[in-house]
């Protein structure tokens, strides 16, 4: 109950109980959305890894379904790891994923739906030739580190490619594989890609995105003309999702970032709190890019136990390139705000220096909230140090406590009713060499009087002029969860929180300002948000 499990979520999806970590092979296929995900059916930590699967109709409300991929084969018997769907020009989807076989080698499997007219696709056949790809002394590949494969696509000399992530050492590697017929794969001489210095990539993700519009491009469109290409990796070694933008030469089947689009951990990450092991999916029946994260829990491995559970899905996102060219856009599907209720919209008002503005009549624990700011005062601005070029240093350094001129302002969520818990996400503006800078952070670390949860502040800066454009802040909150977008979109945040006093209805939702200069909210509106049906 809500009582005794204050930290579950309304409306992000998790199982019942248990470990859940990636999401697996998101698809929709004859009108029903479908995840799969890493699961532990015997407990709340990382183990005996499978398969689960729910299906939807509307990406909000989900069906459980029956484990769909599971140990079975010895290519697969000592787990059943993360993997991807793909399309066929017919419909019919197949999915790649990775098996440890009994030597602990990690290796490339295949399954096909038995039953394709099917449209829960509940029953899946490995293939008798699995394991499809596998490393042997010949190819050198690194047997406990090459896993992960990613949706394929279908080559103009009619071929089908995908990609495993790897590594030599600390040199990070996507393998790319050819195959005529989905069963006999062969390694390609050249790689995809590959970067220095930046460890495991773990679940490699590589897809088209239009160069002019929001719209998403389908994998069998991956050669079509005004696009360019994503390339992500999750670095195992600091637990976040980067990407770049850049070219692919589908003659080499060689992809190379952008001049200034740069691998690894001073690049573009999707979130830059937690959110990892993503995947995207082309959403056909919106003709949109969808992403799908896994946010982990900040909590103890013992309080995780405590609670039995462990893990749960960001609101899936969709994605496209900005009109810069620069970088993607990241916006909570609209089907989200079908849960929205009780909306309540604040007038204009100058926030002053110092003040804090309680948002009224709306269920702070599970809440949407977007506010706009219109800052002025720009003279006023603090300076940036040319020397300040980590923003989640300069964001747990100046936290929400500290005082600034333009900044910190933006929200207060799960907050307790005296102040002593809460979460503050927010923004500071600087004075940089010929641009004013925005900083965005989220600070955890007054979030909960529980002292056993990592409360690591995070920080990223976002590139909007606040001269000219307002500033935007939305947050998704929900129990234990605040997943923020700021600049609509330009930079996003996902923090983890344990409130013990600021829980359900204990929990309040503030505006604030400590800065010593006004800002202008232009425009704060926050609804309530239902339950959505899951699992
Ligand atoms: N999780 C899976 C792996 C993947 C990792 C195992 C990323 O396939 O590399 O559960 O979180």
């Amino acid at each position: 109950s809500a009582t005794s499990q204050p930290h579950r979520t309304g409306y992000h999806f998790q199982p019942p109980k248990n470990w859940m970590n990636d999401p697996n092979g998101p698809m929709i296929y004859k009108g029903i959305y479908h995840l799969f995900y890493q699961y532990n059916p015997k407990g709340a930590v990382w183990g005996n890894i499978v398969w689960a699967h729910s299906t939807s109709r509307d990406l909000v409300n989900w069906t459980p379904q029956k484990v769909a991929i599971y140990p079975s084969q010895p290519s697969d018997i000592d787990g059943a790891w993360s993997g991807s769907a793909t399309i066929f020009p017919d419909g019919t989807p197949a999915m790649l994923f990775t098996g440890i076989n009994p030597t602990g080698q990690q290796v490339q499997n295949l399954a096909m739906p038995k039953n394709p007219s099917d449209p829960y696709l509940l029953e899946w056949v490995k293939s008798p030739k699995n394991p499809v790809m596998a490393p042997t002394p010949e190819n050198q590949i690194n047997a406990s580190s090459f896993r992960d494969p990613t949706t394929a696509w279908l080559g103009a000399d009619g071929r089908w490619k995908v990609v495993i992530g790897s590594r030599i050492n600390r040199k990070g590697l996507a393998y790319l594989y050819r195959s005529k017929d989905f069963v006999y794969w062969i390694k390609a001489k050249t790689l995809l890609h590959s970067a220095e210095d930046t460890g495991m990539w773990e679940c490699v993700d590589f897809f088209p995105v239009s160069v002019n519009s929001s719209v998403g491009v389908d994998m069998l469109s991956i050669l079509g003309p005004n696009v360019k290409y994503v390339f992500k990796a999750s670095l195992d070694d600091t637990k976040h999702d980067y990407y770049t933008v850049g070219e692919y030469d589908p003659v080499k089947d060689v992809y190379t970032p952008d001049e200034g689009s740069v691998d690894g951990d001073s690049g573009l990450r999707y979130d830059y709190g937690k959110f990892y092991a993503s995947k995207s999916f082309f959403d056909s029946a919106k003709n949109r890019m969808i992403l799908w994260g896994w946010i982990n829990e900040s909590s103890s491995v013992s309080d995780d136990i405590k609670k039995g559970w462990s893990g749960i899905q960001a609101i899936p996102r969709v994605i496209w390139l900005d009109k810069s060219g620069k970088q993607l856009l990241q916006w909570p599907i609209k089907e989200i705000e079908m849960l929205r209720t009780n909306a309540v919209h604040l007038p204009r008002k100058v926030l002053q220096g110092g003040s804090v503005l309680e948002v009224p009549r709306v269920t702070a624990a599970q809440a949407d909230v977007e506010i706009t700011f219109k800052v002025s005062h720009f003279r006023k601005a603090e300076g940036l140090d040319p020397s300040w070029t980590n923003p989640q240093l300069l964001c747990s350094q100046k936290g929400a406590s500290v005082r600034g001129s333009l900044g910190p302002f933006g929200l207060l969520v799960f907050a307790s009713k005296g102040m002593q818990e809460y979460t503050s996400v927010f923004f500071r503006i600087f004075k940089g060499q010929n641009k004013y800078v925005v900083l965005m952070c989220s600070d955890q670390s007054r979030s909960s009087l529980n002292p056993d949860n990592d409360k690591t502040t995070y920080g990223a800066f976002v590139d909007v002029d606040p001269v000219h454009e307002h500033l935007s802040l939305r947050s998704l909150i929900d129990h234990s969860v605040v997943e923020s977008f700021g600049g609509q979109g330009k930079s996003c945040m996902t923090a983890r929180v344990y409130p013990i006093l600021a829980i359900n209805e204990d929990a309040h939702l503030h505006a604030f300002n400590n800065g010593s200069k006004s800002v202008t909210i232009t425009r704060l509106s926050a609804w309530s948000m239902k339950k959505a049906n899951i699992n």
